[in-house]
This record gives structure tokens, sequence and C-alpha cells, in this order.
């Protein structure tokens, strides 16, 4: 490739080039990318044979493929007019009037989203979404929502998957017509971990609407309100329906407790209707909300707005299905549940399980069982192809009650706690989570406070501090980026405030703010980062791009770099993705509508002296090489 790039030249081709002109022309040595994408594809198989993917442990047998779909009975026809259909023709106030409507209650299908965050750290792909979305489509068609984009699907994406969130988003907006896209979006944090400008979250929300996207779940990590509003109106404005999340911590069913108590709740649901919610989201994050409480809060409720109310939890505790069922008693609107496959644990309650728990019921969701038992079966399958991501939580944890920490934090926070050398003391990680928690005031945790909650609590373990010794000697100390940032306010205001003394005692020197953090910020100016854009990928970027680099540079220029070198990795299956290849081994690549290779692995060279080696493969009977960096 380098001779190729040398001989195109025009100054070489002129007969000009100087001895210095391999020196003064840095660009000859950047190879192109592969313009042959099958080519550009094998390079990545390749790779991971070679090298392994990420940190995985490799693995002598590769997992197997999922070839087969599951044979689906014949669809029944949807029973009633889908909440899609009325939002496309009537908007979203005519949603919230024919939800409250509704006898039964209805069903969001988390499975996409936050089931395999929750249960796998979001690694599922978009390859083995788009082969089932259609199926499920036509198998549910009576379901409120799909939640398949938003929460950390975007970062993750792009960082582990190689794959373009967008597009994601396109294609289950084409293989999904008649169900509502649901996403979940963090308020003034988008889909990061900090506070973006105004005026970057209204685009985001705008792209993300003319994408297809119908229902936002907006939140912020501390039910502060003006951290939420600038995303509500993006939302209205764009006619689509803003569902407003109050995150549900502490225990209503408990008298003792009285920070986050009925009064707290009800004051809070009001003020989320005035601000122009279409639905009222409980955001059971950490799956805290047990029976009695949920009846007891959700019939408050009811009397309380006039707006529907949808109920999320997380299964930690083993308590889902009968929160559901008690809540669903209550009158709720639409409660989140997963493919059984996909359920329990850190994730959403069964779809399945929920129906056969209400069977005596009026409320009784409408789903045709026998399709919705082949749904599971796929997704029971593919669970195989994510083992290695899983999280050990396969029974209920009670001590969820006490330590109060986000199913989608659980996975995560292993993994962060293992990178620091405290993978075997997880125990005391969740213990001292607790403790955190209490030494800041006791706050709602969920993303990004519960990272600030997690990052101080691997930080005390590491250096054995207890929250006395914070309190005591917490001025000498240097404290980790995030809990800084939140305490001086980057991420709101807190219910109650700051605890005054160890905001001093953390911010040191620093002042902390009481007000909007994006009211302080600068607008971004789009025009100015699309040239900076433009020459750093070398052609123009489309808005999505754009967006996508502000949230998150690093990450997005990486993924670009990626994709220059590899292509379209999606249409890897999932094993051979993580997995890479064995010798001899056969696989099928599907590029969609008919098109399909077959790649065989006929041989791995040995390293050379630059520890370069050479693969054969055969494409379609073709034979071709590709030259591996051996990083071992
Ligand atoms: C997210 O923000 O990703 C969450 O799932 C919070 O619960
Ligand atoms: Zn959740």
């Amino acid at each position: 490739p380098f001779m190729q790039n040398v001989i195109v030249n025009p100054v070489f081709i002129s007969g000009q080039a100087l001895t210095t002109f391999i020196g003064d022309h840095p660009e000859l040595l950047k190879i192109k990318a592969h313009k042959d994408p099958s080519l550009a594809l094998m390079q990545y198989v390749g790779d991971i044979t070679i090298n392994g993917y990420a940190d995985l442990p490799r693995k002598k047998e590769k997992s197997a493929s999922l070839v087969d779909l599951p044979v689906m009975p014949a669809y029944p026809d949807p029973t009633q007019i889908t909440a899609k259909q009325i939002l496309d023709d009537q908007g979203p106030e005519a949603v919230s009037k024919w939800l409250l409507a509704q006898p039964k209650v209805l069903l969001t299908d988390t499975t996409l989203r936050d089931a395999h965050q929750s249960l796998f750290a979001t690694r599922m792909r978009t390859h083995d979404m788009v082969r089932m979305a259609g199926q499920m489509g036509r198998a549910l068609p009576d379901l409120f929502s799909y939640e398949m984009w938003g929460g950390a699907t975007f970062d993750v994406s792009y960082r582990f998957l190689h794959e373009d969130p967008w597009e994601r988003l396109r294609r289950l907006r084409q293989l999904l017509p008649g169900t509502l896209l649901q996403m979940l979006f963090r308020g003034s944090n988008a889909v990061g971990y900090k506070n973006y400008p105004d005026n970057l979250i209204k685009k985001f929300i705008d792209l993300a609407a003319q994408e297809g996207m119908d229902v936002f779940r907006i939140f912020d990590s501390q039910n502060w309100l003006p951290q939420m509003e600038k995303s509500i109106d993006a939302v209205r404005q764009n006619n689509k329906i803003a569902e407003v999340a109050m995150c549900y911590t502490g225990d209503v069913s408990d008298s003792s407790l009285h920070k986050y108590d009925l009064n707290y709740y009800k004051q809070l649901a009001k003020d989320i209707e005035a601000a122009g919610a279409n639905i009222l989201a409980i955001k059971d994050m950490a799956g805290l909300l047990k029976p009695q409480a949920a009846y007891e809060l959700i019939s408050m409720l009811k009397e309380t707005v006039s707006i529907p109310i949808h109920l999320h939890t997380h299964d930690t505790a083993g308590n889902g299905i009968y929160t559901y069922v008690k809540a669903v008693e209550a009158g709720v609107d639409v409660v989140d549940v997963a493919q059984s496959a996909m359920s329990g644990a850190t994730s959403q309650p069964s779809m399945s399980s929920l129906y056969y728990a209400l069977g005596d019921s009026a409320r009784q969701p409408d789903l045709e069982m026998q399709s919705v038992e082949k749904v599971n079966e796929y997704f029971q399958n593919l669970r195989q192809a994510y083992v290695a991501f899983s999280t050990s939580v396969t029974s209920p944890q009670t001590d969820v009650y006490l330590t109060e920490m986000p199913g989608g934090q659980y996975t995560n926070l292993y993994q962060q706690a293992k990178g620091v050398g405290l993978g075997d003391r997880f125990d005391e990680v969740k213990v001292m989570y607790a403790k955190v928690n209490q030494l800041f005031g006791d706050i709602i945790k969920v993303t990004p406070s519960s990272k600030v909650v997690g990052d101080m609590a691997l930080f005390m373990l590491q250096n054995n501090l207890t929250p006395q010794d914070v309190l005591e000697k917490g001025r000498d100390i240097d404290f980790p980026e995030s809990v800084i940032n939140f305490f001086a306010g980057d991420l709101g205001q807190p219910v109650g405030g700051f605890p005054k003394k160890l905001q001093a005692i953390i911010l040191k020197d620093r002042k902390p703010i009481t007000v909007r953090p994006g009211s302080l910020v600068a607008p971004v100016d789009f025009t100015a980062v699309k040239s900076e854009l433009t020459e750093k990928m070398k052609r123009e970027p489309s808005d999505e791009e754009i967006v996508s680099y502000l949230l998150y540079p690093k990450v997005f220029m990486d993924y670009i770099k990626d994709h220059e070198k590899y292509g379209g990795v999606t249409h890897l299956d999932t094993p051979t993705f993580f997995e890479g290849m064995r010798l001899g081994e056969t696989i099928h690549i599907n590029y969609g509508s008919g098109k399909e290779a077959i790649v065989n692995l006929e041989e791995i060279g040995e390293p050379d002296v630059e520890g370069m080696r050479t693969i054969y493969f055969t494409l379609n009977g073709q034979r071709l090489q590709i030259s591996v960096q051996d990083k071992s």
C-alpha cells in the first residue's frame, strides 16, 4: 500500500520528487483503509482472531453461532389501534388520553435497551436486534413501546461495538413501524455523564425525533426539574411524547423515613405535570419500590396528576412481579418488562410472568403467548453469546434495599472494581457504596450521580478511608474528579442541598454553583464544529455525527478511525465479532437483502520479525490474505 501511495502521488509522477520526498509527505505512510468492504471486515476478523477482543479471556472453543431463527406461529392481528398510530395521527396529548382510557395495563419491552444494559453491560449488538426485530413487532402488536435506545447504549455502541447508534435507531425504526420507539434521556446530561449546552440538548432531541424516536423518558439524577425543562420543551416542540421521570429512592412504605416520602413525590409529580409532561414515569432504577409502597405511591399519584403513569423497576431483589401486580391494582397505566430470557435479577421483571400473574384480573395485558414464547426462545439462545459480559447476579439480591445500587450500575461497578484490583472485594464495595450515600446526605443515585457514589466508594476502599476519615482528614485528600464536580454543582442541586461541611472539605478553594449548570455554558457553535470535524474526518460530517462528536469527542473519533479500517462490522455474527475465527472454520456473513459471503479461515502464518502474521482466508471461494500485527 505504501508503494501504491507513492506511485499515484502527483509530485512523484511529475518526476520532481527530492530525496526528502518521503519525509515531506507523511500522508504516504498512511495506509488507506481497504476499499473492498469484505477485505476490511476480514482485517477485523483477523485482528480479533490473533489478538482477542479487549480483555476478554481467550476461549479455545468458540461459542456456538446462532444461525436459525425460531419458527414463529401465525401472527395475530392487533386487537386495538396502537399508540404509535395515535401519536402519528393525533399527537402526544391524544396518546395520553388514550392511555388513560385503556382498561388493560400496557407494556413497554426493554429487551433492546435496559435489559441488556443491566444484564450484560449494554453489549447487545445491532446485528442481533435486527435479526429479530421485525418478528417481534409482528408477534407483539399491542405493546405500548420498545425501549431500544439511550442510557448507556449510545456510548457503548461506539466505544465497544464499533457501530453507529443512529444506524441502530434507523434500522429498528424500519423494522418496527407499528410500535412506539422509546429512549432514556438523561436531561441536561443527554446520553452522557456530564452537563451539555442547551442547544446541543435541543439538537440531539431534534435529530432523534427526525430519525424516528417517539417517546423520550427524561430524567435528572437529582430529580431537579431545571435540569429537565429544556429537554421537555424540545420534545414537545417535535410533537413527540415527553415522558418525565421521577427517580425513586428510599421507601415510602417505611414511616420512619422522611426525606423521600409520599409528600415529596406528590409535589414532584405536580411540578412534572406543570412542566409539560405527557406521561409521568416512576423510574425505580435500583428496584427499591416494594409492593405495598407501589400501591401507596401509585394510588396517591393517580389522585394527584391527570397524565398517565408509567412504572419502571428492576427485579434485583426478586419482588418485581409482586410490585407490578400491586401497581396494576392501584391503576398504573404502563409498566416496563423484558422478554423472560432477558429479565429478572438486575434487569426488568418478565413480560410472560406478569401476564400469568395478572390472569385473574381485567387488567391482564393483551399478549399472544405462543408468539411471546417464540420471541423468548431467540433471546434465550442469544444470551450465550454474551456470557462473558454478564453479571454474576443470578438470584435475588435483597441487599439492594440497603445498598440502593441501580441495576444498570451493578455490572459496570463490578468491572470498575475489577479494574482497580477490588474485584474479589465487591461485597465491601457494596457496603461502602451505602456508606458513601449516607455521607453525601442520602442522595438519589442514578446515572451520573450513581457513578459519583461508586467512584467515591472505590476510592475510599483503595485508600483505606472510612467516612470519619473523610470528614476529619479530607482537607488533605485529593478526591476523584467526578466527586469534586458533583459537589461543585455540575450535576445540579440535590434534594435538600449538599452537606455543607463535606462540600467545603471536598471543594477546598473551588466555589460551588447553585444555578443550573447549562445557564453558565456558551452555546455550541455548530458551524465551527462542522469545519473542525470536516478537517478531522476528511469529509463533511452528517448532523448526527456532529452531535455524536460533541457528546463524546474521543470515543467518536476512535470509532471513525476503526470504521475506516474495518468497515461495517455490524454484519458479523456475534461469536465471530467477539471471538474471531478458528483454523478451518467457515462463517457466513449476511449483508442483508440476500447478499451473503462464505468465509473460511485456511491458514494462520507464523509471526515475522516485526510480529506480523499473514492470515489466509477464502471468501466465496476466492483466496485472500491479510496482515495482522500479533500483539502478544
Ligand atoms: C441510564 O441512565 O443509563 C440508566 O439506565 C439509569 O438507570
Ligand atoms: Zn432501569
